[in-house]
């Protein structure tokens, strides 16, 4: 079951009205490809001239700067781990990815907040590990605070996203 407060759709993030959406960026927080190019291209280049003013942000942590031309008011940069097999702390970093960005958000009074699959892409982390793992984190994390009030996992293809349903009837 999908708890009601999370909800699952196939979307470009950057085009998604939420208070913020969540980038997975790289340690630099300066761009990159995939979903972190594709924000900062639609941000605009104010974007990449606060993240210069954030010193960067290590694995597992997260970031907030403000949305300028998107949609979203704020983004959130969180850098997820690079897969390297899994027994170098992959779990635990990505774990940490979406519970730092989930109390950045409370923090801030967020109410609505989307996620990309983190690590997913360029840094090759297991798709079905990391959506178990980021449906179990967003639960727990939403179980206990009030805010966000709905957590929105964005998938890019249509296969990820049936996927994703898939697993979350699991439990
Ligand atoms: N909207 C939603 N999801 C997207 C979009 C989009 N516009 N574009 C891609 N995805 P990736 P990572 C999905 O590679 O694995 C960058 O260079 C994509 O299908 O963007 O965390 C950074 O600077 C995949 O499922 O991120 C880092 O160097 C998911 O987003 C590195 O890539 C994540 O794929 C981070 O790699």
């Amino acid at each position: 079951m999908t708890h009601s407060r999370i909800e699952i759709v196939r979307a470009d993030i950057t085009r998604l009205e939420v208070d913020a959406i969540v980038n997975a960026a790289n340690s630099s927080l300066l761009g990159g490809g995939g979903v972190d190019g594709a924000i900062h291209r639609a941000a605009g280049p104010e974007l990449v001239a606060e993240c210069r003013l954030l010193g960067g942000c290590a694995t597992g942590e997260a970031k907030i700067t403000k949305g300028y031309r998107l949609p979203a008011r704020f983004v959130i940069h969180t850098v997820g781990p690079v897969w390297r097999g899994g027994e170098h702390g992959e779990d635990a970093l990505l774990a940490s990815c979406y519970r730092s960005s989930l109390e950045l958000a409370a923090s801030r009074e967020l109410r609505t907040l989307a996620f990309p699959a983190i690590s997913t892409g360029i840094y090759g982390f297991p798709f079905e590990r990391a959506t178990r793992l980021a449906l179990r984190e967003i639960r727990a994390f939403v179980s206990e605070h009030t805010l966000p009030q709905r957590v929105v996992l964005v998938f890019f293809s249509e296969s990820d996203e049936r996927l994703a349903h898939a697993l979350t009837a699991e439990g």
